[in-house]
Protein backbone atom coordinates (compact mmCIF):
# COMPACT_ATOMS: atom_id res chain seq x y z
CA UNK A 1 0.00 0.00 0.00
CA UNK A 2 1.70 3.76 -0.74
CA UNK A 3 2.20 5.71 2.07
CA UNK A 4 -0.72 8.24 2.44
CA UNK A 5 -3.35 6.50 0.63
CA UNK A 6 -6.34 7.62 1.82
CA UNK A 7 -8.36 4.30 1.66
CA UNK A 8 -11.57 3.91 0.63
CA UNK A 9 -13.98 1.91 3.58
CA UNK A 10 -17.49 -0.12 2.86
CA UNK A 11 -19.35 -1.10 5.92
CA UNK A 12 -21.53 -4.57 5.77
CA UNK A 13 -25.06 -5.10 7.77
CA UNK A 14 -25.01 -8.70 7.36
CA UNK A 15 -28.83 -8.69 9.28
CA UNK A 16 -31.15 -11.01 7.19
CA UNK A 17 -30.36 -13.94 9.26
CA UNK A 18 -34.06 -13.95 10.83
CA UNK A 19 -35.75 -11.73 8.03
CA UNK A 20 -34.26 -12.95 4.33
CA UNK A 21 -33.26 -11.18 1.80
CA UNK A 22 -35.73 -8.37 0.34
CA UNK A 23 -37.56 -7.15 3.43
CA UNK A 24 -36.23 -3.86 4.03
CA UNK A 25 -38.83 -1.16 3.93
CA UNK A 26 -41.65 -3.89 3.12
CA UNK A 27 -43.45 -3.81 6.97
CA UNK A 28 -43.12 -1.43 9.73
CA UNK A 29 -40.83 -4.22 11.47
CA UNK A 30 -38.09 -3.01 13.24
CA UNK A 31 -35.98 -5.93 12.34
CA UNK A 32 -35.72 -5.02 8.74
CA UNK A 33 -35.53 -1.35 9.20
CA UNK A 34 -33.61 -0.53 12.29
CA UNK A 35 -30.06 1.21 11.51
CA UNK A 36 -27.64 -0.27 13.49
CA UNK A 37 -26.10 1.87 15.62
CA UNK A 38 -22.58 0.08 15.55
CA UNK A 39 -21.45 0.33 12.17
CA UNK A 40 -23.64 4.10 11.97
CA UNK A 41 -21.35 5.26 14.84
CA UNK A 42 -17.98 3.47 13.18
CA UNK A 43 -19.13 5.34 10.28
CA UNK A 44 -19.39 8.79 11.81
CA UNK A 45 -16.25 8.47 13.55
CA UNK A 46 -14.57 7.65 10.14
CA UNK A 47 -16.10 10.14 8.06
CA UNK A 48 -15.05 12.62 10.89
CA UNK A 49 -11.60 11.68 9.93
CA UNK A 50 -11.88 11.91 6.08
CA UNK A 51 -12.69 8.92 4.85
CA UNK A 52 -15.14 7.71 2.32
CA UNK A 53 -17.27 5.73 3.91
CA UNK A 54 -20.19 3.80 1.99
CA UNK A 55 -22.66 0.87 3.53
CA UNK A 56 -24.52 -1.92 2.00
CA UNK A 57 -27.29 -2.81 3.98
CA UNK A 58 -28.26 -6.56 2.95
CA UNK A 59 -31.62 -6.15 3.83
CA UNK A 60 -31.97 -4.32 1.11
CA UNK A 61 -30.75 -6.58 -1.12
CA UNK A 62 -32.48 -9.72 -2.92
CA UNK A 63 -30.26 -12.12 -3.36
CA UNK A 64 -26.75 -13.48 -3.03
CA UNK A 65 -26.62 -12.85 -6.98
CA UNK A 66 -27.48 -9.38 -6.18
CA UNK A 67 -24.68 -9.03 -3.75
CA UNK A 68 -22.36 -10.55 -5.45
CA UNK A 69 -23.09 -7.93 -8.70
CA UNK A 70 -22.88 -5.10 -5.83
CA UNK A 71 -19.42 -6.29 -5.06
CA UNK A 72 -18.06 -6.66 -8.90
CA UNK A 73 -19.52 -3.01 -8.84
CA UNK A 74 -17.83 -1.43 -5.35
CA UNK A 75 -14.56 0.54 -5.61
CA UNK A 76 -13.45 -0.45 -1.71
CA UNK A 77 -9.79 -1.06 -0.53
CA UNK A 78 -11.21 -2.14 3.39
CA UNK A 79 -14.61 -3.73 4.02
CA UNK A 80 -15.76 -3.64 8.07
CA UNK A 81 -18.61 -6.15 8.96
CA UNK A 82 -20.76 -6.64 11.47
CA UNK A 83 -21.43 -10.04 12.97
CA UNK A 84 -23.61 -11.39 15.60
CA UNK A 85 -24.50 -14.80 16.59
CA UNK A 86 -27.69 -15.29 14.49
CA UNK A 87 -25.64 -13.57 11.36
CA UNK A 88 -22.58 -15.46 11.70
CA UNK A 89 -23.56 -17.70 8.29
CA UNK A 90 -24.62 -15.26 6.75
CA UNK A 91 -21.44 -13.15 6.79
CA UNK A 92 -19.40 -15.96 6.52
CA UNK A 93 -21.00 -16.35 3.26
CA UNK A 94 -20.47 -13.13 2.57
CA UNK A 95 -16.70 -12.92 3.17
CA UNK A 96 -15.82 -16.00 0.68
CA UNK A 97 -18.13 -14.29 -2.28
CA UNK A 98 -15.70 -10.71 -1.25
CA UNK A 99 -12.38 -12.35 -1.45
CA UNK A 100 -13.33 -14.61 -3.97
CA UNK A 101 -14.33 -11.31 -6.42
CA UNK A 102 -11.61 -9.02 -4.46
CA UNK A 103 -8.84 -11.17 -3.16
CA UNK A 104 -6.95 -8.01 -2.18
CA UNK A 105 -10.08 -6.07 -0.23
CA UNK A 106 -8.97 -6.05 3.41
CA UNK A 107 -11.39 -7.40 5.57
CA UNK A 108 -12.55 -6.25 9.07
CA UNK A 109 -14.78 -8.22 11.46
CA UNK A 110 -16.49 -7.09 14.73
CA UNK A 111 -19.54 -7.45 16.75
CA UNK A 112 -20.14 -9.19 19.25
CA UNK A 113 -19.77 -12.95 17.68
CA UNK A 114 -16.12 -11.80 17.16
CA UNK A 115 -15.75 -10.40 20.64
CA UNK A 116 -17.31 -12.94 22.29
CA UNK A 117 -15.68 -16.10 19.86
CA UNK A 118 -12.44 -14.29 18.54
CA UNK A 119 -10.85 -17.71 18.80
CA UNK A 120 -13.12 -18.61 15.48
CA UNK A 121 -11.26 -16.40 13.42
CA UNK A 122 -7.75 -17.41 14.00
CA UNK A 123 -8.20 -19.75 11.77
CA UNK A 124 -10.68 -17.84 9.30
CA UNK A 125 -8.47 -17.11 6.32
CA UNK A 126 -10.60 -14.90 4.49
CA UNK A 127 -10.69 -12.60 7.78
CA UNK A 128 -7.77 -9.61 8.09
CA UNK A 129 -8.33 -8.83 10.79
CA UNK A 130 -10.98 -8.77 13.82
CA UNK A 131 -11.84 -6.39 16.08
CA UNK A 132 -13.52 -7.05 19.62
CA UNK A 133 -15.11 -5.21 21.82
CA UNK A 134 -15.87 -1.08 20.84
CA UNK A 135 -14.91 -0.33 17.21
CA UNK A 136 -14.71 3.60 17.06
CA UNK A 137 -10.96 4.25 18.16
CA UNK A 138 -9.42 0.80 17.18
CA UNK A 139 -10.68 0.38 13.65
CA UNK A 140 -9.69 3.62 12.10
CA UNK A 141 -6.22 2.89 14.26
CA UNK A 142 -5.85 -0.08 12.47
CA UNK A 143 -6.49 1.70 8.41
CA UNK A 144 -4.07 4.05 9.54
CA UNK A 145 -1.15 1.63 9.86
CA UNK A 146 -2.26 0.37 6.88
CA UNK A 147 -2.23 3.16 4.96
CA UNK A 148 1.57 3.79 6.71
CA UNK A 149 2.38 0.67 4.82
CA UNK A 150 2.82 -1.15 8.33
CA UNK A 151 0.79 -4.41 9.71
CA UNK A 152 -1.46 -4.28 12.32
CA UNK A 153 0.47 -6.64 14.83
CA UNK A 154 -2.41 -9.36 15.70
CA UNK A 155 -5.25 -10.27 13.35
CA UNK A 156 -7.47 -10.36 16.61
CA UNK A 157 -7.10 -6.52 18.66
CA UNK A 158 -8.54 -5.31 21.84
CA UNK A 159 -10.75 -2.46 20.63
CA UNK A 160 -9.88 0.23 22.98
CA UNK A 161 -13.09 1.73 24.85
CA UNK A 162 -14.08 5.51 23.97
CA UNK A 163 -15.35 8.37 25.48
CA UNK A 164 -18.96 8.36 24.56
CA UNK A 165 -19.05 11.96 24.98
CA UNK A 166 -16.25 12.56 22.35
CA UNK A 167 -17.48 10.48 20.18
CA UNK A 168 -19.31 11.96 16.86
CA UNK A 169 -22.96 11.30 16.57
CA UNK A 170 -24.17 8.06 14.40
CA UNK A 171 -24.11 8.46 11.20
CA UNK A 172 -28.19 7.49 10.47
CA UNK A 173 -27.94 8.14 7.23
CA UNK A 174 -25.10 5.84 6.22
CA UNK A 175 -28.60 3.70 6.06
CA UNK A 176 -32.11 4.43 4.40
CA UNK A 177 -33.28 6.38 7.59
CA UNK A 178 -36.73 6.66 6.47
CA UNK A 179 -37.13 3.04 7.19
CA UNK A 180 -36.68 3.43 10.58
CA UNK A 181 -38.66 6.89 11.11
CA UNK A 182 -41.61 4.46 9.79
CA UNK A 183 -41.25 1.86 12.14
CA UNK A 184 -41.93 0.88 15.97
CA UNK A 185 -40.74 -0.78 19.03
CA UNK A 186 -43.53 -0.69 21.19
CA UNK A 187 -47.26 -1.07 20.00
CA UNK A 188 -49.06 2.00 19.03
CA UNK A 189 -45.52 4.73 18.79
CA UNK A 190 -45.99 7.23 17.09
CA UNK A 191 -44.06 7.97 13.99
CA UNK A 192 -41.45 9.37 13.11
CA UNK A 193 -40.17 7.69 15.42
CA UNK A 194 -36.10 7.55 16.30
CA UNK A 195 -34.12 5.00 18.16
CA UNK A 196 -31.17 6.20 20.88
CA UNK A 197 -28.36 5.09 22.65
CA UNK A 198 -27.31 6.79 25.75
CA UNK A 199 -24.67 4.57 26.96
CA UNK A 200 -23.20 1.35 27.18
CA UNK A 201 -22.69 -1.59 29.71
CA UNK A 202 -24.75 -3.06 32.31
CA UNK A 203 -23.85 -3.64 36.35
CA UNK A 204 -26.14 -6.45 36.71
CA UNK A 205 -25.27 -10.34 36.60
CA UNK A 206 -27.78 -11.52 34.45
CA UNK A 207 -26.83 -15.73 33.89
CA UNK A 208 -28.52 -15.58 30.37
CA UNK A 209 -26.32 -12.30 29.40
CA UNK A 210 -23.30 -11.98 31.42
CA UNK A 211 -20.22 -12.41 30.23
CA UNK A 212 -21.30 -12.02 26.73
CA UNK A 213 -22.86 -8.00 27.47
CA UNK A 214 -19.89 -7.12 29.79
CA UNK A 215 -17.36 -8.67 27.04
CA UNK A 216 -18.73 -5.99 24.80
CA UNK A 217 -18.78 -2.84 26.36
CA UNK A 218 -16.25 -3.33 29.54
CA UNK A 219 -17.27 -2.22 33.33
CA UNK A 220 -18.56 0.24 34.25
CA UNK A 221 -21.05 1.01 32.27
CA UNK A 222 -20.73 4.38 30.69
CA UNK A 223 -23.30 6.80 29.92
CA UNK A 224 -23.40 9.69 27.83
CA UNK A 225 -23.58 13.20 29.35
CA UNK A 226 -27.34 13.96 29.47
CA UNK A 227 -26.40 17.28 27.79
CA UNK A 228 -24.66 15.42 25.00
CA UNK A 229 -27.83 13.44 24.74
CA UNK A 230 -29.98 16.15 24.35
CA UNK A 231 -27.70 17.63 21.72
CA UNK A 232 -28.06 15.06 19.34
CA UNK A 233 -32.36 14.48 20.05
CA UNK A 234 -32.43 18.62 18.94
CA UNK A 235 -30.51 18.08 15.69
CA UNK A 236 -32.73 14.87 14.93
CA UNK A 237 -36.25 16.69 16.05
CA UNK A 238 -34.96 19.60 13.65
CA UNK A 239 -33.81 17.34 10.94
CA UNK A 240 -36.78 14.07 11.33
CA UNK A 241 -39.66 15.97 13.29
CA UNK A 242 -40.14 12.80 15.40
CA UNK A 243 -42.77 11.90 17.35
CA UNK A 244 -41.71 8.92 19.60
CA UNK A 245 -38.17 7.69 21.20
CA UNK A 246 -36.83 4.45 22.20
CA UNK A 247 -33.95 4.30 23.79
CA UNK A 248 -31.88 1.13 23.24
CA UNK A 249 -29.90 0.99 26.38
CA UNK A 250 -29.66 -2.56 28.36
CA UNK A 251 -31.12 -0.29 31.68
CA UNK A 252 -31.73 2.94 30.69
CA UNK A 253 -32.62 3.81 34.12
CA UNK A 254 -29.40 2.50 35.98
CA UNK A 255 -28.75 6.15 37.05
CA UNK A 256 -31.71 7.99 38.73
CA UNK A 257 -29.28 11.18 39.64
CA UNK A 258 -28.69 11.13 35.30
CA UNK A 259 -32.43 10.30 34.82
CA UNK A 260 -33.08 13.95 36.52
CA UNK A 261 -31.26 15.71 35.13
CA UNK A 262 -31.86 14.40 31.45
CA UNK A 263 -35.74 15.20 32.62
CA UNK A 264 -35.03 18.64 33.33
CA UNK A 265 -33.24 19.12 29.61
CA UNK A 266 -35.51 17.59 28.05
CA UNK A 267 -39.03 19.28 29.31
CA UNK A 268 -36.78 22.76 28.22
CA UNK A 269 -36.26 21.38 24.58
CA UNK A 270 -40.15 20.81 24.05
CA UNK A 271 -39.39 17.80 22.10
CA UNK A 272 -43.42 16.91 22.72
CA UNK A 273 -42.50 13.18 21.58
CA UNK A 274 -43.08 10.07 23.57
CA UNK A 275 -40.59 7.76 25.50
CA UNK A 276 -40.18 4.12 25.50
CA UNK A 277 -37.44 2.40 27.52
CA UNK A 278 -35.77 -0.50 29.38
CA UNK A 279 -36.03 -0.43 33.01
CA UNK A 280 -35.68 -3.16 35.77
CA UNK A 281 -38.50 -4.22 38.64
CA UNK A 282 -36.11 -3.44 41.52
CA UNK A 283 -34.90 0.37 39.98
CA UNK A 284 -38.72 0.97 39.64
CA UNK A 285 -39.68 0.18 43.43
CA UNK A 286 -36.59 1.53 44.67
CA UNK A 287 -36.94 4.62 42.36
CA UNK A 288 -41.03 5.83 42.37
CA UNK A 289 -39.80 9.06 42.37
CA UNK A 290 -38.01 8.60 39.05
CA UNK A 291 -40.49 7.26 37.27
CA UNK A 292 -43.24 9.58 38.01
CA UNK A 293 -41.15 12.51 36.85
CA UNK A 294 -39.96 10.18 33.44
CA UNK A 295 -43.98 9.90 32.87
CA UNK A 296 -43.93 13.54 33.66
CA UNK A 297 -41.72 14.03 30.47
CA UNK A 298 -43.60 11.63 28.14
CA UNK A 299 -42.35 8.28 28.76
CA UNK A 300 -45.24 6.18 28.36
CA UNK A 301 -43.49 2.75 28.39
CA UNK A 302 -41.10 0.52 30.34
CA UNK A 303 -39.57 -2.78 28.25
CA UNK A 304 -38.99 -4.96 31.98
CA UNK A 305 -37.51 -8.08 31.69
CA UNK A 306 -39.55 -10.22 34.40
CA UNK A 307 -38.57 -13.02 33.52
CA UNK A 308 -40.15 -16.04 35.76
CA UNK A 309 -42.67 -15.63 38.60
CA UNK A 310 -40.69 -18.48 40.79
CA UNK A 311 -38.31 -16.53 43.31
CA UNK A 312 -35.90 -19.84 43.08
CA UNK A 313 -35.65 -19.43 39.02
CA UNK A 314 -35.19 -15.77 39.29
CA UNK A 315 -32.10 -16.46 41.86
CA UNK A 316 -30.94 -19.14 39.68
CA UNK A 317 -30.73 -16.60 37.10
CA UNK A 318 -29.16 -14.00 39.08
CA UNK A 319 -31.93 -11.66 38.25
CA UNK A 320 -31.38 -9.48 41.12
CA UNK A 321 -34.93 -9.08 41.70
CA UNK A 322 -38.04 -10.46 43.72
CA UNK A 323 -41.33 -11.27 42.82
CA UNK A 324 -42.27 -9.00 45.05
CA UNK A 325 -40.70 -6.38 43.10
CA UNK A 326 -42.44 -7.53 39.97
CA UNK A 327 -46.04 -7.23 41.44
CA UNK A 328 -44.96 -3.66 42.97
CA UNK A 329 -43.40 -2.04 40.22
CA UNK A 330 -45.69 -3.10 37.70
CA UNK A 331 -48.05 -1.33 40.40
CA UNK A 332 -46.06 1.72 40.06
CA UNK A 333 -46.02 1.88 36.28
CA UNK A 334 -49.92 1.79 36.53
CA UNK A 335 -50.06 4.57 39.10
CA UNK A 336 -48.25 6.72 36.45
CA UNK A 337 -50.00 6.03 33.07
CA UNK A 338 -47.08 3.86 32.07
CA UNK A 339 -47.52 0.88 29.68
CA UNK A 340 -45.46 -2.23 30.40
CA UNK A 341 -43.62 -4.22 28.02
CA UNK A 342 -42.69 -7.64 29.90
CA UNK A 343 -40.62 -10.02 29.18
CA UNK A 344 -41.08 -13.62 30.42
CA UNK A 345 -38.64 -16.23 29.77
CA UNK A 346 -40.25 -20.57 29.98
CA UNK A 347 -37.89 -23.94 29.95
CA UNK A 348 -35.20 -22.38 32.08
CA UNK A 349 -33.02 -24.87 32.74
CA UNK A 350 -34.15 -27.35 36.14
CA UNK A 351 -37.37 -25.44 35.68
CA UNK A 352 -40.54 -27.26 37.02
CA UNK A 353 -44.31 -26.93 35.95
CA UNK A 354 -45.09 -25.42 39.33
CA UNK A 355 -42.81 -22.72 38.50
CA UNK A 356 -43.57 -22.03 35.06
CA UNK A 357 -47.10 -21.89 36.20
CA UNK A 358 -46.12 -19.58 38.94
CA UNK A 359 -44.74 -17.37 35.79
CA UNK A 360 -47.95 -18.02 34.00
CA UNK A 361 -49.77 -16.38 36.79
CA UNK A 362 -47.45 -13.46 36.85
CA UNK A 363 -48.45 -12.76 33.71
CA UNK A 364 -52.06 -12.65 34.38
CA UNK A 365 -52.32 -10.57 37.48
CA UNK A 366 -49.56 -8.20 36.08
CA UNK A 367 -51.20 -8.20 33.26
CA UNK A 368 -49.10 -6.08 30.64
CA UNK A 369 -50.32 -4.19 27.81
CA UNK A 370 -47.79 -6.30 25.22
CA UNK A 371 -46.60 -9.46 26.83
CA UNK A 372 -43.26 -11.38 25.46
CA UNK A 373 -43.35 -14.66 26.79
CA UNK A 374 -40.32 -16.56 25.17
CA UNK A 375 -38.87 -20.06 25.58
CA UNK A 376 -35.29 -20.03 27.01
CA UNK A 377 -32.69 -19.78 24.39
CA UNK A 378 -29.48 -20.84 25.33
CA UNK A 379 -26.84 -18.35 24.11
CA UNK A 380 -23.03 -19.26 23.88
CA UNK A 381 -20.91 -16.73 25.65
CA UNK A 382 -23.38 -17.06 28.84
CA UNK A 383 -22.98 -18.16 31.89
CA UNK A 384 -26.46 -19.99 31.52
CA UNK A 385 -24.90 -21.55 28.86
CA UNK A 386 -22.51 -23.49 29.91
CA UNK A 387 -25.09 -24.56 32.98
CA UNK A 388 -26.87 -26.06 30.52
CA UNK A 389 -23.72 -27.76 28.60
CA UNK A 390 -22.74 -29.09 32.09
CA UNK A 391 -26.53 -30.62 32.75
CA UNK A 392 -26.33 -31.97 28.94
CA UNK A 393 -29.20 -30.15 28.27
CA UNK A 394 -28.04 -28.44 25.01
CA UNK A 395 -29.91 -30.60 22.52
CA UNK A 396 -28.28 -33.01 19.64
CA UNK A 397 -27.71 -30.41 16.71
CA UNK A 398 -27.80 -27.44 18.33
CA UNK A 399 -25.91 -24.62 15.93
CA UNK A 400 -24.81 -21.63 18.56
CA UNK A 401 -23.98 -19.71 15.63
CA UNK A 402 -27.11 -20.11 13.86
CA UNK A 403 -29.86 -19.55 16.79
CA UNK A 404 -33.27 -17.76 16.28
CA UNK A 405 -34.96 -15.54 17.13
CA UNK A 406 -36.75 -15.57 20.77
CA UNK A 407 -40.24 -14.97 19.14
CA UNK A 408 -39.87 -18.60 17.68
CA UNK A 409 -41.53 -21.41 19.80
CA UNK A 410 -40.04 -24.81 19.15
CA UNK A 411 -38.17 -26.76 21.96
CA UNK A 412 -34.88 -25.35 23.04
CA UNK A 413 -33.13 -27.82 25.71
CA UNK A 414 -33.84 -30.86 26.76
CA UNK A 415 -36.12 -31.99 29.70
CA UNK A 416 -38.87 -29.19 28.85
CA UNK A 417 -42.23 -30.41 28.45
CA UNK A 418 -43.06 -27.97 25.43
CA UNK A 419 -46.55 -29.40 24.54
CA UNK A 420 -47.27 -28.49 28.67
CA UNK A 421 -45.62 -24.88 27.88
CA UNK A 422 -47.18 -24.28 24.77
CA UNK A 423 -50.32 -24.58 26.22
CA UNK A 424 -49.92 -22.40 29.20
CA UNK A 425 -48.69 -19.53 26.50
CA UNK A 426 -51.49 -19.74 24.89
CA UNK A 427 -53.46 -19.64 27.86
CA UNK A 428 -51.76 -16.20 29.58
CA UNK A 429 -51.34 -14.31 26.73
CA UNK A 430 -53.83 -15.29 23.81
CA UNK A 431 -50.46 -14.73 21.37
CA UNK A 432 -51.30 -17.18 18.86
CA UNK A 433 -54.60 -15.09 17.66
CA UNK A 434 -52.05 -11.71 17.49
CA UNK A 435 -49.53 -13.39 15.21
CA UNK A 436 -51.67 -14.82 12.77
CA UNK A 437 -52.24 -11.91 10.07
CA UNK A 438 -48.37 -11.35 11.28
CA UNK A 439 -47.58 -14.83 9.89
CA UNK A 440 -49.34 -14.98 6.96
CA UNK A 441 -47.98 -12.44 5.89
CA UNK A 442 -44.71 -14.33 5.92
CA UNK A 443 -46.30 -17.34 4.35
CA UNK A 444 -47.12 -14.72 1.51
CA UNK A 445 -43.34 -13.84 0.86
CA UNK A 446 -42.08 -17.24 1.70
CA UNK A 447 -44.57 -19.77 0.24
CA UNK A 448 -42.07 -22.47 1.35
CA UNK A 449 -43.01 -22.03 4.67
CA UNK A 450 -46.39 -23.27 4.24
CA UNK A 451 -46.35 -26.34 4.96
CA UNK A 452 -44.41 -26.80 7.89
CA UNK A 453 -46.08 -23.78 9.03
CA UNK A 454 -49.25 -25.23 8.49
CA UNK A 455 -48.33 -28.12 10.51
CA UNK A 456 -47.80 -25.85 13.43
CA UNK A 457 -51.10 -24.43 13.32
CA UNK A 458 -52.53 -27.90 13.32
CA UNK A 459 -49.98 -28.76 16.59
CA UNK A 460 -51.01 -26.13 18.25
CA UNK A 461 -54.70 -25.85 18.05
CA UNK A 462 -54.60 -29.71 18.79
CA UNK A 463 -53.39 -28.96 22.16
CA UNK A 464 -55.77 -26.65 23.09
C1 LIG B 1 -31.11 -3.01 19.21
C2 LIG B 1 -30.88 -4.43 19.62
C3 LIG B 1 -31.46 -5.43 18.87
C4 LIG B 1 -32.27 -5.14 17.63
C5 LIG B 1 -31.27 -5.02 16.45
C6 LIG B 1 -31.59 -3.83 15.59
C7 LIG B 1 -30.39 -3.41 14.77
N1 LIG B 1 -30.61 -3.20 13.51
O1 LIG B 1 -29.30 -3.29 15.27
C8 LIG B 1 -33.15 -6.42 17.56
C9 LIG B 1 -34.40 -6.21 18.38
C10 LIG B 1 -33.54 -6.84 16.15
C11 LIG B 1 -32.27 -7.41 18.29
C12 LIG B 1 -32.34 -8.76 18.11
C13 LIG B 1 -31.56 -9.65 18.79
N2 LIG B 1 -30.74 -9.38 19.83
CO1 LIG B 1 -30.31 -7.61 20.38
N3 LIG B 1 -29.86 -5.96 21.11
C14 LIG B 1 -30.09 -4.75 20.73
C15 LIG B 1 -29.47 -3.77 21.75
C16 LIG B 1 -30.61 -3.34 22.69
C17 LIG B 1 -28.78 -2.54 21.21
C18 LIG B 1 -27.69 -2.83 20.17
C19 LIG B 1 -26.88 -1.58 19.96
O2 LIG B 1 -27.21 -0.79 19.12
N4 LIG B 1 -25.83 -1.37 20.79
C20 LIG B 1 -24.98 -0.21 20.76
C21 LIG B 1 -23.93 -0.27 19.65
C22 LIG B 1 -23.08 0.98 19.67
O3 LIG B 1 -23.14 -1.39 19.92
P1 LIG B 1 -22.86 -2.55 18.88
O4 LIG B 1 -23.90 -2.63 17.86
O5 LIG B 1 -22.56 -3.77 19.65
O6 LIG B 1 -21.53 -2.09 18.16
C23 LIG B 1 -20.30 -1.90 18.80
C24 LIG B 1 -19.41 -3.14 18.89
O7 LIG B 1 -20.12 -4.36 18.90
C25 LIG B 1 -18.47 -3.03 17.73
N5 LIG B 1 -18.89 -3.44 16.39
C26 LIG B 1 -20.10 -3.77 15.93
N6 LIG B 1 -20.02 -4.04 14.61
C27 LIG B 1 -18.76 -3.85 14.21
C28 LIG B 1 -18.16 -3.99 12.96
C29 LIG B 1 -16.78 -3.74 12.84
C30 LIG B 1 -16.13 -3.89 11.51
C31 LIG B 1 -16.03 -3.37 13.99
C32 LIG B 1 -14.59 -3.12 13.87
C33 LIG B 1 -16.64 -3.25 15.24
C34 LIG B 1 -18.01 -3.48 15.33
O8 LIG B 1 -18.26 -1.64 17.67
C35 LIG B 1 -19.52 -0.98 17.87
C36 LIG B 1 -19.31 0.39 18.43
O9 LIG B 1 -18.56 0.34 19.60
C37 LIG B 1 -28.43 -4.70 22.46
C38 LIG B 1 -28.11 -4.33 23.86
C39 LIG B 1 -27.26 -3.07 23.91
N7 LIG B 1 -27.71 -2.09 24.64
O10 LIG B 1 -26.25 -2.97 23.25
C40 LIG B 1 -29.08 -6.08 22.33
C41 LIG B 1 -28.20 -7.29 22.21
C42 LIG B 1 -27.08 -6.99 21.26
N8 LIG B 1 -29.07 -8.28 21.60
C43 LIG B 1 -28.88 -9.48 22.03
C44 LIG B 1 -29.55 -10.61 21.55
C45 LIG B 1 -29.33 -11.92 22.31
C46 LIG B 1 -30.37 -10.54 20.45
C47 LIG B 1 -31.04 -11.74 19.76
C48 LIG B 1 -30.09 -12.90 19.50
C49 LIG B 1 -32.23 -12.15 20.61
C50 LIG B 1 -32.99 -13.31 20.01
N9 LIG B 1 -32.55 -14.52 20.25
O11 LIG B 1 -33.97 -13.11 19.38
C51 LIG B 1 -31.51 -11.10 18.45
C52 LIG B 1 -30.49 -11.32 17.33
C53 LIG B 1 -30.83 -10.57 16.07
C54 LIG B 1 -29.71 -10.56 15.09
N10 LIG B 1 -30.00 -10.82 13.83
O12 LIG B 1 -28.55 -10.32 15.44
C55 LIG B 1 -27.83 -9.53 23.10
C56 LIG B 1 -26.55 -10.15 22.54
C57 LIG B 1 -25.94 -11.11 23.51
C58 LIG B 1 -25.02 -12.07 22.82
N11 LIG B 1 -24.35 -12.80 23.65
O13 LIG B 1 -24.92 -12.20 21.62
C59 LIG B 1 -27.72 -8.02 23.52
C60 LIG B 1 -26.34 -7.57 24.00
C61 LIG B 1 -28.78 -7.80 24.63
C62 LIG B 1 -28.43 -8.45 25.94
N12 LIG B 1 -28.06 -7.65 26.90
O14 LIG B 1 -28.48 -9.65 26.09
N13 LIG B 1 -31.41 -6.77 19.11
S1 LIG C 1 -30.08 -6.25 33.35
FE1 LIG C 1 -30.28 -6.70 31.16
S2 LIG C 1 -28.33 -6.10 30.24
FE2 LIG C 1 -28.02 -6.20 32.45
S3 LIG C 1 -27.17 -8.23 32.82
FE3 LIG C 1 -29.41 -8.36 33.09
S4 LIG C 1 -30.23 -8.93 31.05
FE4 LIG C 1 -28.10 -8.24 30.78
Amino acid sequence: MNKKTKLRITLIYPGIATCGFGQAGKSQSGEVNWIHHGLASIGAQLKNKGYNVHLIDMRTLNSWDDFSEVIKNLKTDVIGISISNPDFKIAKEAIKIIKKIKPSVIIVVGGLNPTIFPDTYKDFDEVDYAITGEGEITFPKIIRIIEDGGTPLEKINKGEKPNLDELCWADRELFDYSRELSCHYVPNQKPPTVTMIAGRGCIYQCTYCQPAESLTYGKPYRMRSPQNVIAELRILKDKFNFNSITFWDDTFTLNPKWIFEFCDLYEKEKFNATIAACSRADIICRNEDMVKRLSEIGLDWFMIGFESGSQRILNLIKKGTTVEQHYKSAEICRKYGIKILGSFMFGLPTETKKEQLATAKLIMDIKPEHSSPFYFLPIKGTEIYDLCVEKNLIPEGFDPFNIERTGVYKPRIKGVDYKFLNKIRMKVTGIEKRTIPYRLLGLIRHPSRIIPATKRIIRTYALR
